[in-house]
């Protein structure tokens, strides 16, 4: 390469990836910095096989990578389109020919930059530099001499390089600054959003409850919400090492560490968990709120292939569940609990939550999502365990009450899954006559619990003892069956039964 050519080949690329740093200092992450706009191009113009082919091999390496490809490829543009547009005005006007050269290499980056951002005001800048730095590279390597054909002063060109080296790397230092900043705060955001948001959900169900001496709140707080494990104490899990795979009949495999799984959409609901082996007088059903991300965003971006009818669910535990597929429809992944981090004992990093289904189908320190042909049950059907179906209808009697006026206040709570609870109803005569009790307000989602009071008013006719009852009625009508029967296997069920003194 001649000398003259080397120095063309440096201005060029000196102006291109100037221009282009300038760009990435002032706009960093925003659509607005040129290589952004311009990679989407590129995008769109690669075979979509081969952008899909390259991300799955490479992940979040991808992107960047592809946006260095297109950084260069765009320098190499910017930097012939400036030359060119100086070399242009140059030539037509000899006698100025630094100032018109400027200014057409700057009209002509500045409208290939228009042309990729659609934002005048982000292409100004970048322009002037290149055409600046063209400018001055001519200017220096013509230096002493009116004739453009003498061979360049090489120490001014060193010194030119150096100089748009160390701007290069003010620039990009700004541009990698505001990147990291700008991604730490709107991580920041989104986060506090969320956990404003469930903690104003929390305070919520305050509202919407009922008001009586030892009544259960709707929201359990973190200590006091239920636990069953298969082992003694939780694994204890280092989110950075967590991954979530996603395997077995789908198109795309998936692995998925913790800051992929909060990318997903980030929703809050209020959901109760109940434990197959809760009894009918037990105290294994709580509702909290959970935050988290909905199965269904993760299983849409592994696409299910035709023979994949069951999910596959296994915790770092060695606990797993097999359910069919229609159970997840509405399922989520929670990755905070009321408000805050999911809990070891619960979960952490991420659990599962099933709407409708007995607590034994929220696998905790989940791992593994292997979608399969067949196969449904899990750890505790291993052991006799029935029960994949509906969770069973209950109604606790949280205590008995009794009120200066010599009332008898019955208060609880129920829950009948995702039917809800649209009744509680309590006899006081063994069964013969029934009555609403005073239920709390409806919670905005389903599968919830809802609190329940009744007052007896004793009279003097009563028998000593009420022989008192409590049954739910779901939102499909369906009364809570009256026969007793354990936990074991399929849940248990009967009405809620107390004696109540009349004095
Ligand atoms: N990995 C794992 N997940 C699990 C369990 C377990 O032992 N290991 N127990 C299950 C059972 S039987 C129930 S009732 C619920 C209880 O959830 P909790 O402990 O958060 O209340 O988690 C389920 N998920
Ligand atoms: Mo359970």
């Amino acid at each position: 390469m001649t000398e003259r050519r080397l120095v063309t080949v440096v201005t060029l690329l000196a102006a291109g990836i100037s221009a282009v740093a300038t760009s990435f200092g002032i706009y960093a992450t925003s659509e607005r910095f040129l290589v952004s706009s311009f990679n989407r191009l590129v995008l769109e113009v690669l075979p979509g096989w081969f952008v899909s082919a390259v991300i799955q091999r490479f992940g979040d390496l991808a992107l960047e990578l592809s946006l260095l490809f297109s950084g260069v490829l765009l320098s190499v543009i910017v930097g012939s389109l400036a030359l060119a547009g100086y070399r242009l005005g140059a030539s037509a006007l000899p006698a100025s020919r630094e100032l018109v050269g400027a200014v057409l290499s700057v009209v002509f980056v500045f409208l290939a930059a228009y042309l990729v951002v659609g934002v005048a005001r982000a292409a100004i800048l970048p322009a002037v530099v290149g055409g600046a730095v063209v400018a001055g590279f001519d200017h220096l390597s013509t230096a002493g001499d009116a004739s453009a054909d003498v061979s360049p002063d090489r120490r001014s060109v060193v010194q030119a390089v150096t100089v748009v080296a160390g701007y290069n790397v003010v620039a990009h230092g700004l541009g990698f600054l505001r990147r990291s900043q700008t991604q730490r705060t709107e991580r920041e955001l989104q986060e506090r959003a969320t956990r404003l948001e469930a903690e104003h959900l929390v305070s919520e169900a305050d509202d919407a409850g009922l008001e009586a001496d030892g009544i259960k709140p709707l929201i359990s707080e973190i200590g006091e919400f239920y636990k069953v494990d298969i082992n003694p104490s939780p694994p204890s899990i280092d989110p950075d090492g967590w991954r979530l795979s996603v395997t077995g009949l789908v198109e795309e495999e998936l692995e998925l560490d913790y800051d992929d799984v909060r990318g997903y959409e980030t929703r809050n609901r209020y959901k109760a968990i109940r434990c197959l082996s809760d009894d009918i007088d037990g105290e294994q059903l709580d509702t909290a709120v959970w935050t988290g991300v909905r199965m269904a965003d993760i299983l849409e971006e592994a696409g299910i292939e035709d023979e994949g009818e069951y999910a596959l669910l296994s915790g770092a535990d060695d606990y797993y569940y097999s359910v069919p597929l229609e159970d997840l429809e509405e399922s989520m992944l929670a990755f905070g609990m009321n408000g805050m981090e999911l809990p070891a004992g619960h979960g952490y990093p991420v659990r599962l939550l099933v709407p409708d289904r007995w607590g034994k189908l929220h696998v905790k320190w989940l791992t593994d999502v292997e979608i399969i042909d067949d196969g449904e049950g899990g750890y505790w059907e291993e052991r006799g365990w029935h029960g994949m179906g509906p969770v069973n209808a209950v109604t606790k009697v949280d205590r008995i009450n009794r009120l200066e006026d010599g009332g008898i206040q019955l208060v609880g709570h129920a829950y009948a899954g995702a039917r809800d609870v649209e009744t509680v109803e309590v006899s006081i005569d063994g069964g013969d006559s029934w009555e609403s009790a005073t239920l709390s307000d409806p919670l905005p989602d389903s599968d919830t619990t809802r609190q329940w009071l009744y007052e007896i008013d004793p009279d003097e006719g009563d028998p000593d003892s009420y022989d008192v009852y409590a049954r739910t009625i779901d939102g499909e009508g369906t009364v809570q069956p009256e026969a007793r029967s354990d936990p074991f296997p399929d849940g248990a069920t009967g009405w809620a039964h107390r004696s109540v003194r009349r004095g």
